[in-house]
This record gives structure tokens, C-alpha cells and sequence, in this order.
């Protein structure tokens, strides 16, 4: 089985191989003077890291190199060990307190981000490691998004709790009911992506939250935003959106495989002090992993496991 180093340096070789490209054009045979600092700036911005984030990358290379002779290799060796730095204080992976009554998992993201993909791929990951879970389809606006739930519950062999046109509120209520009863570890609640505004996705968020809180006024236990990183600097602004209607707890990136812009994830570790649990580099299970800051530092860099 390829280890999960090299899916991870496979999925971001589209972000890694512009990030080194563009470093060994613009340095090779240079001193690290203010032009070559100025382009190599410009080159992290235009990867997504975010102008905060490039400009104190730039800071700390120019406090070591300046005005030195300096290699591609180590310019990005020292650019993955800021990365890292700046990156180690938000990996933490999403691991379910065991309670006597479920840890509630709500998750969260506009269409399209991979929240059904990244449900079943937990699901997956968490029964096999031997926690009793169910899944509740709360995006009852689709029909197919029930069905695209249920091939995940019958991968994980895992029941799924669905009404398709019943209010997600009403369902989410009695799926927690029976949920508890049975006493599971773990209840995984998917939502819609779409209404037919955004106000009236936001007011229904506010509801199914509510809803949670009367069976369990502890729950939800985790509240995941799924961002999709093709979006780059957009998923910024969509963790402002979510974090206003309710307190997301964590973050899970997907499709980095899909983009040059893999860089995003940096700029999202700087801005919101969110933890970032677990990204994605693919659509089959072993794509989902829990984040590491010195891989996805390195592998970002195009550099080999540390
Ligand atoms: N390449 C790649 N594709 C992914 C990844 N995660 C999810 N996808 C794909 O992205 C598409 C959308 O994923 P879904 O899980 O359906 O997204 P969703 O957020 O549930 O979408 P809605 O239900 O429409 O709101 C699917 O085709 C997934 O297979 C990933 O990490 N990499
Ligand atoms: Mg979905």
C-alpha cells in the first residue's frame, strides 16, 4: 500500500512543483538581494499562501540569507521549516472523547467542498478502529445526497438515519434519540451545502444546532467545516461565513490533490486560530488523513519526508 507521504507529496505536486519551479527561476545563480526577496514574495502569494503569510516567510529568509548566495534547495528547505512552525500549532487530529452518550459530529461546508466524501471516509476510518457509529443524512434538500450517503454507510457497514423531504431539524432530533439508545460512540451529521440563499442556510444551521443541544446540551461535539482547497483564498472567506452562524471547532481541506493552491491551508492556519484536523488528497478512503505539519510543510516544498 503507497504510504501516506507519498499521496500526500503526489497530491500536492501541482502546488509543489510551481513553488520550486518558480524558485529555482528566479534564483539560480543570485544572491538573495531585494529583488530576488520581492519576486520570491510574489511567488507565495500568487500560491495562495496568503500576502501575510508570504511577507513573514520573506522576513525570516531575509533575516538568515540576506544578501548571501543561496540555492533553490535551500530556500525551500528553510521555507518548509517556517511552514512548519507557523503550521505546528494547528495540526490536531479529531480524536472522539469516550462518553456515555455520542460524541456529535456535525459537519459543515458550502456544495461541493467533500463533506459527504469526508463523512464516509471517517466513518470508515472510525469503525475500523473499532468505534459503534451511525450517520444521519441531514441534507434532506436532495434527494441524491441521501443516496450518495448511503453507498458510504453500506461501505462502512454503518447505519444511516434518513427521511428524505422531512425537516432536517425533526430528522436530526430523532436520529440523535436512537443514536443514544443504542448507545453509539459516535453520530456523524451530514448537512446541506445549497438552500436557496444563504441567510436560510445559516438560519437552518442555527436550528439543527439548537435541535442537537436539547437531546445533549453538550453537543455538538465537534463542529467541522469542510473547505475544498481548489477554492484557495474564497475558503478564507467561508470560515468567517460559518464561524457567524455557528462555532465551527475545527477544519478539514480537501482536494488538495485537485490544485496549485495548496498554499491556502497556510494562510488559513495564520488567520483563524481553528484547528485543522484532517485534509484530503483524493476521493478513495486512504485519501483523508489526519494533518501533519511537517509533512504537508515539506511535501508543499517538493522536499522528501523529514
Ligand atoms: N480529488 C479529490 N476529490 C475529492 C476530495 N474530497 C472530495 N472529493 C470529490 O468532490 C466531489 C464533491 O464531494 P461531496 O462529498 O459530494 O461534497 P459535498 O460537500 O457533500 O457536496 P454537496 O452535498 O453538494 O453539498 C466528489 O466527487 C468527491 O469525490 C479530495 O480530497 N480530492
Ligand atoms: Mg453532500
Amino acid at each position: 500500500m503507497t504510504s501516506w507521504f507519498k499521496r500526500l507529496k503526489d497530491g500536492l505536486k501541482k502546488s509543489s512543483t510551481r513553488i520550486s519551479e518558480g524558485i529555482t527561476t528566479l534564483i539560480t545563480h543570485r544572491k538573495l538581494d531585494d529583488e530576488a526577496l520581492e519576486e520570491l514574495e510574489e511567488l507565495l502569494i500568487i500560491s495562495d499562501l496568503g500576502v501575510k503569510t508570504a511577507n513573514d516567510l520573506i522576513q525570516k529568509l531575509s533575516k538568515k540569507k540576506y544578501n548571501q548566495n543561496i540555492t533553490p534547495e535551500e530556500i525551500r528547505a528553510i521555507f518548509a521549516e517556517d511552514i512548519e512552525a507557523l503550521l505546528t500549532p494547528y495540526a490536531f487530529p479529531l480524536i472522539p472523547e469516550k462518553k456515555t452518550t455520542p460524541f456529535v459530529v456535525l459537519v459543515l461546508g458550502v456544495n461541493g467542498s467533500g463533506k459527504t466524501t469526508t463523512i464516509g471516509k471517517l466513518a470508515r476510518q472510525w469503525k475500523e478502529q473499532g468505534h459503534q457509529l451511525s450517520l444521519v443524512a441531514g441534507d434532506t434538500f436532495r434527494a441524491a445526497a441521501t443516496e450518495q450517503l448511503e453507498v458510504w454507510a453500506k461501505r462502512a457497514h454503518v447505519p444511516l438515519e434518513k427521511a428524505p423531504s422531512k425537516d432536517p431539524a425533526g430528522l436530526i432530533y430523532d436520529a440523535l434519540q436512537k443514536a443514544t439508545e443504542r448507545g453509539d460512540d459516535i453520530v456523524l451529521i451530514d448537512t446541506a451545502g445549497r438552500l436557496h440563499n444563504k441567510a436560510a442556510l445559516m438560519e437552518e444551521l442555527k436550528k439543527i444546532k439548537r435541535v442537537i443541544q436539547k437531546i445533549d446540551p453538550t453537543a455538538p461535539h465537534a463542529t467541522l467545516l469542510v473547505l475544498d482547497a481548489t477554492t484557495g483564498q474564497n475558503a478564507l472567506t467561508q470560515v468567517k461565513v460559518f464561524q457567524e452562524a455557528v462555532d465551527v471547532s475545527g477544519l478539514i481541506v480537501t482536494k488538495l490533490d485537485g490544485t496549485a493552491k495548496g498554499g491556502v491551508l497556510v494562510a488559513i492556519g495564520q488567520q483563524f486560530n481553528l484547528p485543522i484536523h484532517a485534509i484530503g488528497v483524493g476521493e478513495s478512503i486512504e485519501d483523508l488523513h489526519a494533518f501533519s505539519a511537517p509533512d504537508f510543510a515539506r511535501s508543499l516544498m517538493g522536499l522528501p519526508k523529514g
